[in-house]
Parts: structure tokens; C-alpha cells; sequence
């Protein structure tokens, strides 16, 4: 009884915002089994690995019977016999056999579902969690969790163009805590749209859908959630996801108004730093103007923790380059940005060399997988993105995270501050 692939299994199932999608099932000779769904995201950056789907009329074009086709003709011969345990020889493998950079050949959707159930598959046969099979023996702490109050930009028809408002809650001590703290926050925010007048469901990660004047009046009336909830450290985290707005030519701000060119975005950014308790912010400018983004950090990069998600789209050599040029402090790290689990690693891995805060993260079309709970964790990312605070496959992260904290019993750590990059960590101090 071995732990050798002996059976690789694709088929189609359907995401949160009711597409297609790709999941893996991968059986070892032991019996073991994993399996592992395929995200999907809106905002992409143009780096990122590429999706295989089937194009034509069904499904608006988002067929996935081709990616999964590949999975049995192509990517099952390849690795079955090989040992599931030897991720990094398998995701090599799945890198060979798709032969482009961006895995768009096979599909992005189809390698990282095989690449993520070899992963489960493997912790299934040693019979331990993945978080555990992943730490390796090594002390990993609980993640901080980024929890969406307000999903706008191409996640809410683009009614705000910030598109994720966020708290994070670091001195929460548990992520239980934090938890409730969220919870505190999301219905007071409820509670004073439902009194404007606006209050009118839900985007497409479970935050409400974002009806506001403008993206200051968004931001207002998140810190008077915050403050009606009466906790204190609750802080906001953005994902200004700015390369859906423009690139180094300029930014538009449509419910604003307002056309920004690079220097002015990095002002109005640094300006709301100042007015609002803002202690996190993702992609400030587009994908390719790190002119604007080492503007912003060489600002605030002391105390405010500025994510790369669209501009290092999860991609080692691009965190290097990024660092090179400092243009920021945080990685968000999303498994199927770049295709396989490998890969991923080895990008939260030199992002952590340099110092950085490193945060898993979800995509906006997402599933009842819980793989990304255990990647945070296992990996001792120290921060997890999952979207909002309604939605089974938002809470289903949620709730893997709080059992594991409580299968870890009195040693848990729950990351708190030391989540952030060294400088951000002593100005929250
Ligand atoms: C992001 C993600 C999650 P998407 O920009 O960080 O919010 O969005 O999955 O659509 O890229
Ligand atoms: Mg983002």
C-alpha cells in the first residue's frame, strides 16, 4: 500500500456565482483519496495563469468540459504511478506537460484542481489534516483574517470603484474573536444603509452590494460601522484592485467623478490613510505602474501594509522584481494565479524572505472548498483573505479556520499583528 497515484478523475461542478468549474479527484494506491476545486477570479491580472474554458454559446462560454477532457487524456497518464507525496516532482510534471508559461494549454483551472487534491490526497494518507501535513512539525500560527464588508468594483457591477472593503481586527487575541468582532461590524454596517435607504443585498462575495455616493461616503460609513459596534482596533483593509480603473496613463474614478493620473492616486491614497483608520491596502495602481505603487510605499509603507495581489500575481520572480523596486510589503497568494501549489509556495516563500506580510487568499467565484484554510494555516502565511461574512463558501472557510483552532487547543497563536511586515507590526504597537 503505497502512497502512488493510481486513479486522476476530473469533472464539472458549478462555482458560487453559478459558472462551471473544474474539480480533481485524485485516488492513491493506498486508498487515500483527495479532492480540490478550482476558484475563479473577475478581477484578473494579466499575468496571471490562464483558465481553459470551452468558449460558444453554452454557458456564456464558460464550459470547462475541454479543461476537464485534459485531465483524463493528458495530466492522469502523466502522474498516475508517481508519489503523492512528492508534490513539487508532480507540480514540475504538470508544468512540463501543459509547456506554456501560463499553463494555458491544459488550463489553470484544470492543473491547480489536480495539483491541490495530490496535496489533500497525500495528507489523507499520512491520516493528518492538511493544515498539519503542511506545517511539517513546525510551529504555525492562526491567520488573521481580512473580512469584507462592502464588495464594490467588478464584483458589484461596479457600483463603488474600490472594490473590497475590508476590517481586520489584529489585537483580536483568537480568530474566534475576531470572528465576532466581524460579525459586530457587518450588521452594524447593515443596519445604517438599511437606515439611508440603500440596503440591497449582496455582491458577489457576500458583502453588502456597495450603494453610496461616492467611495468616500463607502469608507465613512465603514468607520461609522465600526464605531456603532461599538469595538475598538478594528481597522479597514481596501483592495483598491486599481487595474480595473487604469494603468500609468491614469485612473478613473467613475462614481467619483474624477479622472487621477498616477501621482494623484497615490496622493488621494495617502490622503485616505489620514482621514480614515485605513491599515491595509491592496493594489493601489495598476498591474505594470510600480512608478505609483513605490510612490505610495515609499509614503506609507511604514505603517500601513500595501499588498500585491494583480501586480505579483503570485509569482516568485515577480516578487523579487517587486521588492527590487519596493513597490510593496504584503503578497496575496492565490494557488491558481499561477497553477500549482509549488509555485505558490515558493512565491509566499520569497515574498516572506524579504520581510513581507503574505496572505492566502480566495478568489471571487469560490466553492465549498476549504483548501485555502489550511494553506493560511499550515503554511504560517499569518493572514487569509476569503471575501465577506454571508455565503456558505465564504463561511465554510471561515468555520474550517475556528476547527482548527480548536483541534490546536491551548497552543494555538493566533498570528494578530506579527501577521504584518515588521515595520507595520511596531506602528500598531
Ligand atoms: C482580489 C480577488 C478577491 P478576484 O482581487 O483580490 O477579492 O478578486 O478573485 O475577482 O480576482
Ligand atoms: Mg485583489
Amino acid at each position: 500500500m503505497t502512497a502512488r497515484i493510481a486513479r486522476v478523475k476530473g469533472r464539472s461542478l458549478w462555482d458560487s456565482r453559478g459558472r462551471p468549474t473544474v474539480e480533481a479527484e485524485v485516488t492513491l494506491e493506498s486508498g487515500a483519496v483527495g479532492r480540490a476545486i478550482a476558484p475563479a477570479g473577475a478581477s484578473r491580472g494579466a499575468h496571471e495563469a490562464i483558465d481553459l474554458r470551452d468558449g460558444g454559446e453554452a454557458f456564456l462560454g464558460f464550459g470547462v468540459d475541454r479543461a476537464v477532457a485534459g485531465i483524463a487524456a493528458e495530466i492522469a497518464p502523466a502522474i498516475i504511478g508517481m508519489d503523492a507525496r512528492e508534490q513539487a516532482a508532480i507540480d514540475r510534471a504538470l508544468c512540463e506537460l501543459d509547456g506554456t508559461p501560463n499553463k494555458a494549454r491544459l488550463g489553470a483551472n484544470a492543473v491547480v484542481a489536480v495539483s491541490m487534491a495530490v496535496l489533500h490526497a497525500a495528507a489523507a494518507d499520512a491520516r493528518e489534516p492538511l493544515w498539519r501535513w503542511l506545517a511539517e512539525g513546525r510551529k504555525v500560527r492562526i491567520p488573521l483574517p481580512e473580512i469584507q464588508i462592502f464588495g464594490g468594483g467588478a464584483h458589484a457591477g461596479r457600483r463603488t470603484d474600490v472594490q473590497d472593503f475590508m476590517v481586520m481586527c489584529p489585537r483580536a487575541g483568537s480568530f474566534r474573536r475576531a470572528l465576532d468582532i466581524t460579525h459586530d461590524v457587518f450588521r452594524a454596517a447593515g443596519r445604517l444603509m438599511e437606515a439611508k435607504g440603500p440596503l440591497s443585498g449582496v455582491a458577489d462575495e457576500g458583502g453588502w452590494w456597495p450603494n453610496f455616493a461616492s467611495n468616500e461616503d463607502a469608507l465613512e460609513t465603514l468607520t461609522r460601522a465600526i464605531e456603532a459596534s461599538g469595538h475598538r482596533d478594528v481597522y479597514i483593509s481596501l483592495d483598491i484592485a486599481a487595474n480595473e480603473l487604469g494603468d500609468e496613463s491614469g485612473y478613473k474614478l467613475a462614481l467619483d467623478g474624477r479622472r487621477l493620473t498616477g501621482a494623484e492616486m497615490a496622493g488621494r491614497m495617502i490622503e485616505w490613510t489620514k482621514r480614515f483608520p485605513i491599515l491595509s491596502i491592496e493594489d493601489p495602481a495598476g498591474q505594470d505602474d510600480w512608478k505609483t505603487m513605490a510612490a505610495v510605499n515609499a509614503a506609507i509603507g511604514n505603517r500601513v501594509q500595501l499588498i500585491g495581489d494583480d501586480v505579483l500575481v503570485t509569482n516568485a520572480e515577480r516578487v523579487e522584481a517587486a521588492a527590487k523596486a519596493g513597490v510593496c510589503n504584503a503578497a496575496l497568494i492565490k494557488v491558481n494565479q499561477v497553477g500549482t501549489v509549488s509555485e505558490a509556495k515558493a512565491a509566499l516563500d520569497a515574498a516572506r524572505a524579504h520581510g513581507w506580510g503574505t496572505l492566502v487568499s480566495a478568489r471571487s467565484g469560490e466553492t465549498e472548498d476549504v483548501t485555502i484554510a489550511h494553506l493560511a494555516t499550515g503554511w504560517n502565511a499569518g493572514q487569509l483573505k476569503v471575501g465577506s461574512f454571508t455565503r456558505s463558501e465564504r463561511m465554510a472557510k471561515w468555520n474550517e479556520v475556528l476547527r482548527i483552532e480548536e483541534a490546536m487547543g491551548p497552543d494555538a497563536e493566533f498570528a494578530g499583528a506579527s501577521a504584518f511586515a515588521a515595520p507595520v507590526a511596531e506602528a500598531l504597537r
